[in-house]
């Protein structure tokens, strides 16, 4: 028989991100087996007692605390996974890499390239392992584009044009959550959604050494929320007092990679009849690939040494011949969902603790991604073309 090894997990965070990483713990040595590691379900906190007692028996962790720091100073725990609005990450993961906690943090890694450099250089100092959760790279149609690209299917990449389009936030009654503050989120659409789009860029495309961006707030304030989870949207009671809105609804921003290749990103919360549409349509000298997150288990390619007859997209059914086919369903399109990327990201993560001691995107990632996210900033300000700065090791 096999016997896998344990590894406990504190979960700092019980809303939606809190639901995604504890089913991804819970399900991850039953797609993966043999598991790198076992996660234990150990200690979950949130904001007070009663949220994180019934975060705890929801998710199914042993232990529940309204106060963080026991996560951090709990020997027994090996894997501390930060699941908080965006303001709390920093603080977190410095404490846990001081206390040689392998770390997950969700993305955006930090508010500004200067936080991130901190969170960079506390890992860094303490070598833990280090993931930040931008999970869309684990989509099997996205790892599938990356395969096509590493193996020069496409040529030389000449552009990407990448979007991130939702529409939870366009009723202007949609609640003032963490979401819409820059001193809890750091920004918009930029940290929110933007980022994944940013990561996939890197991904496929390479660093990026300039931008050139505009930001527009569409809805100047909103009414306050009254809970604490993000209600993503969903419009409660809209008597209450309204705040401003300090953070931009959308961005647009257009890119010159470092390797040649030209590209742009927009990503907005206000588009009536998007939902989930992370789509990036990448175009190089010999084929192009379109994919859209909304019909996730597709990737169309079109390839220009196709015959002339039979020229045009194609669309392949993301399954087992494809990248993490293995450990997912056994007939392609039988649908992947969101909790499948968190699965996957769950055991690659394991398998760095456990073996390889680095997994990509880590925190250098991150901090890439917000050097980027300064850059856009200052160019919206600027109106002029900025260089990305770089992480320096
Ligand atoms: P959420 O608002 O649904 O949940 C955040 C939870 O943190 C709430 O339940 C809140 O009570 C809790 N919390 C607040 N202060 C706390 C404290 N001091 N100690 C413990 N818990 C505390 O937010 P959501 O959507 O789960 O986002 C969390 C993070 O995940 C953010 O950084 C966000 O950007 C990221 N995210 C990433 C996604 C992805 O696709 N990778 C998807 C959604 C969010
Ligand atoms: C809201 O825009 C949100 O939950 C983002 O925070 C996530 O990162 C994205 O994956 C889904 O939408």
């Amino acid at each position: 028989m096999t016997t896998v090894q344990n590894l406990n997990v504190g979960l700092i965070g019980g809303g939606f991100m809190g639901k995604a990483h504890s089913l991804a713990y819970a399900a991850m040595p039953m797609f993966f087996w043999p598991a790198p590691a076992m996660p234990v379900r150990r200690t979950i906190a949130e904001a007070t007692p009663e949220l994180a007692a019934e975060a705890a028996q929801r998710f199914g962790f042993q232990n529940s605390t309204a106060d963080w720091r026991q996560i951090i100073d709990d020997p027994d725990i090996q894997v501390v996974d930060i699941a908080t609005p965006n303001h709390l990450h920093a603080e977190i993961a410095i404490a846990a890499a001081q206390a040689g906690k392998h770390i997950i943090c969700e993305k955006p890694l930090a508010r500004t390239g200067h936080e991130a450099k901190a969170m960079y250089d506390a890992v860094k100092d303490s070598n833990v392992v280090h993931m930040v959760a931008f999970n869309y790279r684990r989509t099997p149609a996205v790892a599938l584009a990356k395969k096509f690209i590493d193996e020069g299917a496409l040529g030389r990449i000449l552009n990407f044009r990448g979007t991130y389009l939702q529409d939870w936030s366009a009723d202007p009654n949609a609640p003032l959550s963490w979401r819409f503050q820059k001193s809890l989120a750091g920004s918009g659409a930029l940290g929110d959604t933007a980022t994944h789009v940013i990561d996939l860029a890197r991904y496929l495309v390479g660093e990026f050494s300039q931008v050139n961006a505009l930001a527009s707030t569409w809805i100047p304030d909103r009414p306050v929320q009254s809970s604490g989870a993000d209600s993503l949207g969903n419009v409660q009671a809209v008597d209450g007092p309204r705040k401003e809105v300090d953070v931009d609804d959308e961005i647009m921003t257009m890119i010159r990679f470092a390797g040649g290749a030209v590209g742009s990103i927009e990503a907005t919360r206000n588009a009536y009849g998007r939902n989930n549409y992370l789509t990036f349509e990448i175009h190089g000298t010999e084929g192009s690939v379109v994919f859209n997150y909304e019909r996730r288990d597709e990737l169309q390619v079109h390839f220009a040494s196709d015959p002339a007859d039979r020229s045009g997209f194609r669309t392949i059914y993301t399954g087992p011949a494809h990248p993490y086919g293995g450990a997912l369903w056994p007939i392609p399109a039988l649908g992947i969902g969101y909790g499948e990327t968190k699965i996957i990201e769950a055991h690659d993560f394991f398998e760095a603790i456990m073996g390889s001691g680095t997994v990509s995107p880590n925190f250098a990632d991150g901090y890439q991604v917000a050097l980027i996210d300064d850059a856009i900033l200052e160019s919206v300000s600027t109106g002029k073309w900025v260089d990305v700065a770089t992480v320096v090791d």
